[in-house]
């Protein structure tokens, strides 16, 4: 995607019913075509009216956010994180099944968690206990150490140094219509459509 306004809407880069049956073409083609570019809009707007900002990268904004004008500081995190965390969200998504244990992330993982299903586990439980709309994630700090943490609204790790490698959005807008108020089973369906090879070109960019 684009990294400086004006910022365009990526396309889908897979049929909106490839992620069936784990989310419903529906939802994909809601949450992309009018939640992801809803947040593409008004970051745009946003930097309309105000043209300094239009130097910042889309990473910078989220990264060094006090450097923006309080006024309108809140509105920069909510829609430019709208932005990226959707970003990443469609980008990080397939249903070509493929195995995590073709990448060396998944080393990694049994080093950190002490193995894919206890990662999960815990990834889960983060998911769930996010209260209200927010993220879970799995992140890389400086020194290299895996975390999972949750963000907020449209938060992300970024602002304290952690760089996301996978995101699980839990607004309701990214399950609602097929699972409800069983966020649990949309959360563990959500394993079976990771793009694990794009999530470890993330953990390989930054592990060097
Ligand atoms: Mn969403």
């Amino acid at each position: 995607m684009n990294d400086k306004f004006p910022f365009v809407l990526p396309d889908l880069e897979y049929p909106y019913d490839s992620l069936e049956p784990y989310i419903d073409e529906k939802t994909v083609k809601i949450h992309h075509d009018k939640h992801f570019k809803k947040y593409v809009d008004n970051l745009n707007d946003l930097l309309k009216k105000n043209p300094s900002l239009q130097n910042f990268s889309l990473i910078e904004m989220l990264m060094f956010h006090n450097l923006i004008n309080e006024d309108i500081r809140q509105d920069v995190i909510n829609n430019a994180g709208g932005v990226y965390n959707h970003y990443l969200y469609f980008d990080l998504l397939s249903n070509d099944k493929d195995s995590i244990e073709n990448y060396e992330i998944y080393n990694k993982i049994l080093q950190e968690f002490g193995g894919f299903d206890k990662f999960y586990e815990e990834l889960s439980e983060v998911a769930l206990n996010t209260f209200g709309s927010g993220y879970a994630w799995l992140v890389i700090d400086k020194d290299n150490n895996f975390m999972i943490v949750s963000t907020k609204n449209q938060d992300t790790p970024l602002k304290d140094n952690l760089y996301p490698l996978l995101l699980i959005d839990v607004w309701e807008h990214a399950y609602y219509l097929k699972y409800q108020n069983k966020r649990d089973e949309y959360i563990d369906s959500f394993k079976n459509i990771i793009n694990w090879k794009r999530v470890n070109d993330r953990y390989k960019k930054v592990n060097k």
